[in-house]
């Protein structure tokens, strides 16, 4: 439903991917992840499988790298000293989080060049959140308590899953995520209990990330186009909604104890059911933020862009060290 190009084409060739496996084959595989056993690269694996993992964990990798940037231009304006190496190293985390999830997703075949070229030219997907602006510094401190509080919340989920290399990497990378959620509530907490101004501040913020933060657990499983195949494989341990369910359930009521509130007024948990209700957001802004046209798009590859030019000669000279030294200095 939400796929950058043509879904219906794109589950076709899904279809015809996993058609053409050894039926024995299929089985045997089915049955390790039935058994809750690890697949490791060079286990025999249908190509679907790893068509999905490689999309997953690239967009994954790409989110990291990406999501460095919203906080990444408060480093030199953060409040006190104590804030800025806070948010520096935060920053330096999500990084190399990115580089653990490019060496899991090239064990699936994928080079890191391809998949770099493929997120400066547009042809990849990367999360939905980091094409919004971190307009005040509250609107990093919302990222880093509630941006990671989602993350945490899918990849502690996932790194139960059945791909040993990317359970691996998202063990070390939650293990960090949850300092930045406390990092991140602190900040929100003193913002919340401080003055008018502060507590305005943070509640415009809120405000302007509710919507991001909503969509940022994918579509709802009805429209999911992945979900189905991805839980059955134990690539996704929990669906979309589940992981939208969880957060609302963990961190709307430390939302409302600071006094601040959310803006959608059908949101409440249903006493009966124990779901949360909430208004839909808006499905049609996700889709065009997601396929390119979000505030940010364009800044944030332009980004990325610059900082692949910038860093050719270091690779080159790494590929070839020699070529280095006869280069006169200009
Ligand atoms: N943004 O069929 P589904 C972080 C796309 S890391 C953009 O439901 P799926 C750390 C989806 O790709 C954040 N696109 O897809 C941090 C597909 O398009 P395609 C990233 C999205 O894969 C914190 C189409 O919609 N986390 O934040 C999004 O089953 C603070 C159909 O959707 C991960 O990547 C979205 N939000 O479920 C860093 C975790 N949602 O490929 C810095 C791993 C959906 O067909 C600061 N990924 N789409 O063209 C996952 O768990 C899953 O891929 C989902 C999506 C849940 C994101």
């Amino acid at each position: 439903m939400y796929g950058g190009g043509n879904t219906f084409e794109s589950n076709l060739a899904n279809d015809h991917l996993l058609a053409n496996e050894d039926p024995a084959l299929l089985a045997a595989f089915e049955a390790r992840i039935e058994a809750g056993e690890k697949i490791e690269p060079s286990d025999w694996m249908p190509a679907l499988y790893r068509k999905q993992l490689v999309r997953m964990i690239e967009q994954h990798a790409h989110s990291e790298i990406i999501g460095a940037l919203p906080e990444g231009t408060w480093i030199t304006r953060a409040p006190g000293f104590k804030r800025k190496l806070a948010q520096m190293a935060k920053v330096q985390d999500e990084v190399g989080h990115a580089q653990l999830l490019y060496s899991a997703a090239e064990t699936l075949g994928k080079s890191r060049e391809d998949m770099i070229t493929d997120l400066i030219n547009g042809k990849s997907k990367y999360s939905n959140i980091f094409n919004y602006p971190a307009f005040t510094w509250a609107d990093s401190n919302v990222i880093s308590w509630l941006v990671d509080a989602g993350a945490i919340v899918n990849q502690l989920a996932n790194s139960k899953g059945s791909y040993g290399p990317y359970c691996r990497a998202l063990d070390r990378i939650c293990a960090e995520e949850s300092f930045h959620l406390k990092y991140g509530h602190d900040a929100v907490v003193h913002l919340a209990t401080g003055t008018k101004i502060q507590r305005d501040m943070v509640q415009a913020a809120l405000n302007r990330w509710w919507t991001p933060l909503m969509h940022f657990f994918g579509p709802p499983d009805k429209m999911s186009t992945h979900t189905a195949i991805l839980v059955k494989w134990k690539v996704k341990m929990a669906t979309n909604d589940e992981c939208r369910q969880q957060f609302l359930d963990m961190y709307v009521p430390k939302i409302w104890e600071l006094g601040l509130t959310l803006p959608d007024p059908n949101l409440h948990k249903d006493p009966t059911t124990g779901e949360w209700l909430y208004t839909e957001p808006d499905w049609e802004e996700f889709k065009r933020v997601i396929n390119g046209d979000g505030p940010c798009n364009a800044e944030r590859l332009a980004v990325r862009r610059t900082a692949e030019a910038r860093g050719k000669w270091v690779r080159e000279a790494l590929r070839n060290p020699q070529a280095v030294y006869v280069t006169p200095l200009a």
